[in-house]
């Protein structure tokens, strides 16, 4: 969706009258919206989301995480001295965290967080391990959510045999006639198909983690470059705390985007991967075990193979996942990180060193 209906905004309980609403973001499955509103000359903003309920089957059980998630956070954060923000839901008219328009759209809406800004590569090894720390600390300060577990937004998100095993149906039903042309695609990922069993979550400890540790989902503070909020909060739920971390790697420690055309301008960067390993371990060492430190350095190749078998079959099935922008976008961002999970494969001791040095400096 590309507009935000007028009646969404007024369902909630505004500072003010809407002046302007533009899309914001670029996330691939929800819609976001920055509204400005105005009262005696004061303009308040607000992010406002429609919930994509074609991949979230269960909008309102997802805002019962949400909900819970932001007070506690937010709850630890206030007897905090810190610049460190959470997200905060505004309710409804009728209170609640969520609205429902005339089309059956499920929306939210959350203060606007002023003073942050994300990247989308990151600048400097500093700004990694600011990133990774804030992640970090995202799931340590979860760690104590009180009450029943978290509801699975997405049942085996990040069930890495289980992609692949959809992956391999699509080839073979083959739905739009694809295949031939990614074949060279589709023989690098089956010659991988053991990186599916690498992390399988139920030999690690279950944590409430994010699951969707994209570099862009970091708001760091302008002036000091600090973590001050972690966004994007839909799947947060229990799973396991090396996918954070490995998707985090999969896009920070990379020299482009993770849809870049050109294949040759991308590369894994070894120095911004040390500096995330740092920053992670900071803020997790009280209470990561041995077997998660191990697996470390595999896990940032586990989350490229996961992402790229996933755009490949969304291609091979005609984009009904993942937003496009353009004919084959894709299949450019399955590319680009296959050439990804390519260039990690040169750097797999250094990656190894580079947990090892660390891991033992925590001990
Ligand atoms: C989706 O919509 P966005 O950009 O926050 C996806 C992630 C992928 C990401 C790849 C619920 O996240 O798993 O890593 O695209 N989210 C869901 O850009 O599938
Ligand atoms: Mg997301």
């Amino acid at each position: 969706m590309n507009h935000l209906p007028d009646e969404v905004g007024q369902l909630f309980c505004l500072e003010g009258c809407p002046t302007s609403t533009v899309p914001h973001g670029n996330g691939n499955v929800n819609d976001t919206f920055l509204l400005s509103c105005e009262k005696g000359g004061t303009v308040t903003r607000y992010t406002v989301q429609r919930i994509n309920h074609e991949v979230f089957k269960d909008p309102e059980g997802l805002m019962v995480n949400f909900s819970r998630v932001t007070e506690h956070l937010g709850q630890k954060l206030s007897v905090e001295q810190t610049p460190r923000r959470s997200l905060r839901l505004i309710h409804s008219q009728d209170g609640r965290p969520f609205v429902q328009d005339s089309c059956g759209n499920y929306w939210r809406m959350m203060e606007y967080i002023d003073g942050g800004e994300s990247a989308e590569i990151p600048e400097s090894p500093r700004q990694a391990y600011q990133a990774a720390k804030a992640f970090g600390e995202f799931q340590a300060q979860l760690a104590d959510l009180p009450g029943s577990p978290l509801l699975q937004t997405i049942p085996d998100f990040h069930n890495t045999r289980k992609r692949f095993n959809d992956f391999r149906r699509v080839v073979t039903e083959d739905p739009l006639g694809r295949t031939n042309e990614v074949r060279d695609l589709i023989t690098f990922a089956i010659a991988r198909e053991s990186l599916a069993d690498a992390i399988n979550e139920e030999n690690f400890p279950v944590r409430i983690v994010h699951n969707d540790t994209k570099l862009n989902n970091v708001l760091l503070d302008k002036k000091t470059g600090e973590g001050i909020c972690v966004v994007d909060l839909d799947t947060v739920m229990p799973g396991c705390a090396l996918h954070d971390f490995g998707d985090l790697v999969r896009t920070a420690a990379c020299s482009a985007q993770e849809d870049e055309p050109d294949v040759n301008r991308i590369q894994f960067l070894p120095e911004i991967f040390e500096a995330l390993v740092e920053g992670y371990l900071d803020a997790t060492n009280c209470f990561l075990s041995p077997l998660e430190v191990d697996h470390l350095a595999i896990a940032p190749q586990v989350l490229t193979y996961e992402l790229a078998l996933r755009f490949l079959a969304d291609h091979l099935e005609g984009d009904i996942y993942f937003k496009v922008k353009r004919p084959g976008h894709n299949l450019q961002r399955a590319r680009a990180q296959f050439r990804l999970l390519a260039s990690m494969e040169e750097h797999v001791s250094e990656m190894e060193s580079i947990v090892a040095k660390f891991a033992m400096a925590v001990k």
